[in-house]
C-alpha cells in the first residue's frame, strides 16, 4: 500500500477512546491524550462533552443485562467526557494495550489504568474493544463533520512504505 493510499484509504482503522468523567476531574486529561500521540496515532476527532444517559445506555447496551449497568451509565454521564477518534493500523487493539485491563488492579504498569487508576468502576478511560465497535462509536459520538481529514507530518517517519 502507498502512503498515499494509507492516507485517503476510508479502510483505516479507527478507535473510539473515551476519558471518562473520573480523568476529566482528574486533570488527566493531557497525560492520556499524550499517551496516544506519542505512540504515533491519528488524532481524527476530539472534543469534550457532557452526554445524556439515553447516549451512555446506548453506547454500553451490551452491559444492560449487567448488576452494574444502573452505575456505569450514572458514571458515564456524572461529568464532562473527553470524545477522541484515533486512526492508525491496528489502533483498536494496540490502543486496548495502552489501556490496560478493565480492573486497574490487574492493568500492568506502563498502561494507563495500571499507572492512574485503582478501581474497576473508575478506570478513566474507554476504548473500543473491535474495529466494527470502532465505527459503531465513532458514529455515536461524534457528528457529521466533527472528524477532520487532515495529514500528518509525522506519518513518513512512522510508516514504512515500501
Ligand atoms: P472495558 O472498558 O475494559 O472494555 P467492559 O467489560 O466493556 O470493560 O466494561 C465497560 C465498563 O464498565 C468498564 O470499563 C467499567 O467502567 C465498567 N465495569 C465493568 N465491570 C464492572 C464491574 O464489575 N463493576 C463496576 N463497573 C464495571
Ligand atoms: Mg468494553
Amino acid at each position: 500500500r502507498t502512503l498515499f493510499s494509507l492516507h485517503k484509504s476510508q479502510e483505516v482503522e479507527q478507535t473510539y477512546i473515551m476519558i471518562k468523567p473520573d480523568g476529566v476531574q482528574r486533570g488527566l486529561v493531557g497525560e492520556i491524550i499524550s499517551r496516544f500521540e506519542k505512540k504515533g496515532f491519528l488524532l481524527k476527532g476530539l472534543k469534550l462533552f457532557q452526554c445524556s444517559k439515553d447516549l451512555a445506555q446506548e453506547h454500553y447496551k451490551d452491559l444492560k443485562d449487567k448488576p452494574f449497568f444502573p452505575k456505569l451509565t450514572d458514571y458515564i454521564t456524572s461529568g464532562p467526557v473527553v470524545c477522541m477518534a484515533w486512526e492508525g493500523d491496528g489502533a483498536v487493539a494496540s490502543a486496548r494495550k495502552l489501556i490496560g485491563a478493565t480492573n486497574p488492579l490487574q492493568a500492568e504498569p506502563g498502561t494507563i489504568r495500571g499507572d492512574l487508576a485503582v478501581q474497576t468502576g473508575r478506570n478513566v478511560v474507554h476504548g473500543s474493544d473491535s474495529p466494527d465497535n470502532g465505527k459503531r462509536e465513532i458514529a455515536l459520538w461524534f457528528k457529521e463533520g466533527e472528524l477532520c481529514q487532515w495529514e500528518s507530518v509525522q506519518t513518513p517517519w512512522l510508516t514504512d512504505t515500501d
